[in-house]
């Protein structure tokens, strides 16, 4: 059985041609969870691997939710639909909670989206062969102090990895999790900046997390310290309905470089997005599968593709979505309903726009002035 789903489905409508037209696009993937983006081979193997590590017993003392999600994994059906997967998170969470499993899992990540590194480390073991969905890549990641892993060590971990890409492949944004009391919030975005002087590969910070969470007042002096730093700054912004129009004018005067989804701006936050030419990121399969948009006849990409502004197309999470780069472009260029219709040079336009967006080393070229025009359907 095939996988389905609007990405996949997307893709599959279209010609040979039109295939390798989107594979052939330079596109930079922003807006990527790492770990929402494992892919399930990789956690079936680890979740095998631990239950024979584990044979003293240990597991049987972990939370219920681990262990259905861990028995799930290693009994192994590859496809589920996006409500049955969601559970499975604490398990995720729990096998990539050492250095050497998450060094796994996002090795993992970047072969599946770039391709395998020139040189492997070793301690990775076998690539599998891949052929990669993108040509750049901002890999985003909450950092998480477990028994064995601290926020500084967790950091470099996933950095190590990042960095056996060259420089225009790879680079992090450190994700903030609106959860994160205010101190935890002050020691990562310190610890990101410190890595930032040190030459690390790390390029921006990320607001993200339960839309509704937090006080984002007390979160303010933190991001602006981020900011001048000099590291770039996208925040999930107005992703439910249920977001106040106050909070999403305050995330914008924070002067976010780009905004995650973006779903539910009123007109006064469009018309500042417009006017400061914010990179909005788009995630088409993300926002129908959460349905937070109905279709994409009623999505907020129309906006800014009649008004020629900057957008990213993006994954968001590869893995409950079961979508990838080449296949959110597939949603551009199919015929409606299955997608919006676009023409391959408004495509290629884009792509070119999630270029220009990108923090790390520095801007590719910007959208031309002509508007991408939206087919009615
Ligand atoms: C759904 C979850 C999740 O920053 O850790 N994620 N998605 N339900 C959950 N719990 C019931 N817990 C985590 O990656 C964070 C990504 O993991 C997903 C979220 O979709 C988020 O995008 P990092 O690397």
């Amino acid at each position: 059985m095939g996988i389905t789903g609007f990405a996949a489905d997307a893709l599959r409508s279209l010609s040979t041609a039109q295939r390798s037209f989107i594979e052939s696009l330079p596109k930079a993937e922003l807006h990527a969870h790492l770990n929402g983006s494992i892919p399930i081979e990789t956690l079936q193997e680890l979740a095998k691997e631990y239950t024979i590590d584990s044979d003293d017993g240990m597991s049987s003392t972990l939370p219920p939710d681990i262990q259905t999600g861990l028995a799930r994994l290693q009994s192994g059906p590859t496809l589920y639909d996006i409500n049955s997967f969601f559970p499975l998170f604490p398990a995720i969470y729990f096998l990539t909670s050492t250095p050497r499993t998450l060094a796994r899992a996002t090795h993992a990540v970047l072969d599946s989206f770039l391709g395998p590194t020139p040189s492997p480390s070793e301690s990775t073991g076998q690539l599998p062969p891949s052929s990669p969905q993108c040509t750049y890549l901002e890999l985003r990641t909450t950092p998480r102090a477990t028994t064995a892993l601290t926020f500084a060590s967790y950091l470099d971990v996933v950095l190590a990895e990042i960095e056996l890409y060259p420089p225009e492949k790879a680079a992090l944004i450190v994700s903030i999790d609106r959860r994160m009391t205010v101190d935890v919030v002050k020691e990562i975005v310190k610890l990101t900046i410190d890595l930032k002087e040190q030459g690390r590969r790390v390029v921006g910070v990320d607001l993200c997390g339960d839309p509704l969470a937090g006080n984002m007042h007390e979160f303010a002096p933190h991001f602006k310290r981020a900011k001048e730093a000099g590291l770039g700054i996208t925040l999930h912004i107005a992703e439910t309905v249920t977001n106040p129009a106050s909070e999403t004018l305050h995330f914008l005067s924070w002067s976010p470089d780009r905004l995650g989804h973006a779903t539910f701006l009123n007109e006064d936050a469009k018309a500042i997005v417009m006017r400061d030419n914010i990179c909005v990121e788009i995630c088409l399969t993300s926002n129908l599968l959460c349905k937070t948009v109905s279709t994409l006849e009623e999505h907020h990409i129309r906006h800014y593709l009649r008004n020629n502004h900057t957008i990213a197309i993006c994954t968001d999470d590869t893995l409950p979505f079961r979508n990838s780069l080449p296949g959110e472009y597939a949603l551009l260029l199919a015929t409606p309903p299955l997608g919006l219709g676009l023409s391959e040079a408004e495509v290629e336009r884009v792509a070119k726009m999630g270029m220009s967006a990108r923090f790390g080393c520095g801007s590719g070229p910007g959208p031309s002035d002509d508007a991408v025009t939206v087919p009615d359907t």
